[in-house]
Parts: structure tokens; C-alpha cells; sequence
């Protein structure tokens, strides 16, 4: 129905701007750039090894069809923890893992630089935040059963 009306206006708007209407391109989703996983329960007993820490994270996916930058936006938790994304570029189609521990940053993952875990084993929620404090997604869970959530 709003397809079908936003052609006509297009079509209204071509007629009167005295053009030809071009074939209309495929009707394409217009994607966002959400939370898409969380795994918050890190295998094996939570001592706090970095390496236990970073196998805590976040996954955000890029679904649109054009790169965003991500700078300044925040990835929260439940109790406020907050992680404020620097200068960092999601591409097209691409995903972004942002570990709870330290490491080195790559175009595919992102470190928290936390000496331990944000995600509580039970249950939290994650907040995903423009860098004008728009929120953008959440994504909550409430289980020791399983160890990550897909959003
Ligand atoms: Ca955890």
C-alpha cells in the first residue's frame, strides 16, 4: 500500500518535472545497524582472564546499504557500564565483535578494555546508542540455560 502510493508520487513528481520515469529499481529493505548477538556466558569458570573476558562480546551487524560510522556511539548494560565507541567505520553488510576485555582493535573487533565481565551470566539487558543519544536497538535475555542470545 505505501509501495504503491510513494510510486505514484514518484511518478507524479517525474510527470511534472517533465521527465521520463526510469524503470524502478528493486524494492530494497532499507537495513539498520542493530545488536545481533550476545554472548554473554563465557565458556568455562568467569576468573577473569583476558582471554576468558574477550570470549564475552557483543556482536553489532550493519545491515544498511552504506558504511556508518560508529563514533561516539555507546553500547550499555543494564547497570549503566558504558562502552563509547571510538573512531570506528561498520561497513555495508559487515559485523563488528566488541569483547569485554582488552586487546587490539581490527576492522572486525573492537575491545571494551574491561578487567571484568560487563554481560551478567543470568540475565541483562544491552542498549545501543547514536552518539546524539538516539537509541538506536536493545536486546535483553533472562537465562543461565544458554550461554548468548541472538537479538
Ligand atoms: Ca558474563
Amino acid at each position: 500500500m505505501l509501495r504503491t502510493r510513494s510510486v505514484a508520487i514518484a511518478t507524479a513528481v517525474a510527470a511534472a518535472a517533465g521527465f521520463a520515469l526510469l524503470p524502478a529499481a528493486p524494492a530494497q529493505a532499507a537495513g539498520s545497524v542493530h545488536l545481533y548477538k550476545i554472548y554473554y556466558d563465557s565458556p568455562g569458570t568467569d576468573r577473569g582472564a583476558n582471554s576468558s573476558l574477550n570470549a564475552e562480546y557483543v556482536v553489532v551487524r550493519n545491515t544498511t546499504g552504506a558504511a556508518v560510522s560508529l563514533r561516539g556511539w555507546t553500547l550499555t548494560d543494564a547497570s549503566h557500564h558504558t562502552y563509547v565507541f571510538g573512531a570506528f567505520t561498520l561497513g555495508k553488510g559487515k559485523t563488528v565483535t566488541i569483547r569485554t576485555g582488552k586487546g587490539t582493535n581490527t576492522a572486525g573487533y573492537l575491545h571494551q578494555g574491561r578487567s571484568w565481565y560487563v554481560w551478567n551470566n543470568d540475565k541483562d539487558t544491552a542498549t545501543l546508542k547514536r552518539a546524539n543519544g538516539t537509541r538506536v536497538d536493545t536486546c535483553s535475555y533472562n537465562s543461565t540455560r544458554v550461554d548468548y542470545t541472538m537479538c
